[in-house]
């Protein structure tokens, strides 16, 4: 009962707050959530593949991928099932980042990305949002390695930054876990959820849900 008051108290807090999206409910817990099973993972034969619509495809092995600058990011992250987790902490790679320092190069036609998971999970953004600060190639979650079941070794992530209300907030599986490619695009091209009817933009503060 006591656990039970102390979450909606602190869902009350949020809520004045501002920080918590129509028909969410705050959890404490890191539910986990995702078709098929849970892939392995092997350092010497891991890779990320970016290419499309840029200029000199880029592959990345793990040792790599691990010497690339990295940031960290404080989120809010709201998943379409109605739950919604505060004040995450997350460490990774800033795509904004890699493309300010020339390591990634898209071309200027470039407008769309689209993040390849393990056994062809899939999911799509616009490039504007995979350039904000609240979207991250995320290698650390609350300071130790993801997790397996949360993406180990490394998933996109996107979510709501403290008064950042100038930033476009999508529901959180529009971050792929156990990600190994980037493919950016001049077109629109539905991922695996969207093509099952989610919503396209799935902008948590609009409550776009389904299609
Ligand atoms: N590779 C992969 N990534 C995925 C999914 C999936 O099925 N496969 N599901 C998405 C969905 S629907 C959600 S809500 C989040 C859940 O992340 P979590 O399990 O870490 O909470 O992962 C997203 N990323
Ligand atoms: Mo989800």
């Amino acid at each position: 009962m006591d656990r039970i008051f102390r979450r909606k108290e602190e869902e009350q807090r949020i809520a004045d707050e501002g920080r918590l999206p129509v028909g969410q409910s705050l959890t404490r817990k890191f539910p986990v959530l995702h078709y098929g099973p849970v892939p392995s993972f092997d350092a010497a034969t891991w890779d990320l593949h970016v290419w499309g619509e840029v200029e000199g495809e880029v592959r990345w092995t793990w040792d790599e991928f691990s010497q690339l600058p990295r940031t960290s990011l404080l989120m809010d992250i709201h998943c379409v099932t109605r739950w919604s987790k505060f004040d995450t902490s997350w460490e990774g790679v800033s795509v904004r980042t890699l493309v300010e320092e020339g390591l990634i190069r898209p071309k200027p036609e470039a407008r769309y990305v689209i993040q390849h998971a393990e056994y062809g999970y899939n999911t799509n953004l616009p490039l504007e949002i995979v350039l904000s600060e609240n979207f991250l190639l995320a290698t650390h979650f609350n300071g130790e390695p993801l997790t397996l079941e949360h993406g180990y070794p490394l998933r996109g992530i996107v979510g709501s930054i403290l008064a950042r209300n100038d930033l476009k907030v999508p529901y959180f599986w529009k971050g792929a876990k156990w990600l190994r490619g980037l493919e950016f695009l001049t077109e629109d091209r539905l991922g695996f959820w969207e093509q099952a009817g989610y919503h396209n933009q799935a902008d948590v503060w609009k409550e776009e849900r389904f299609a």
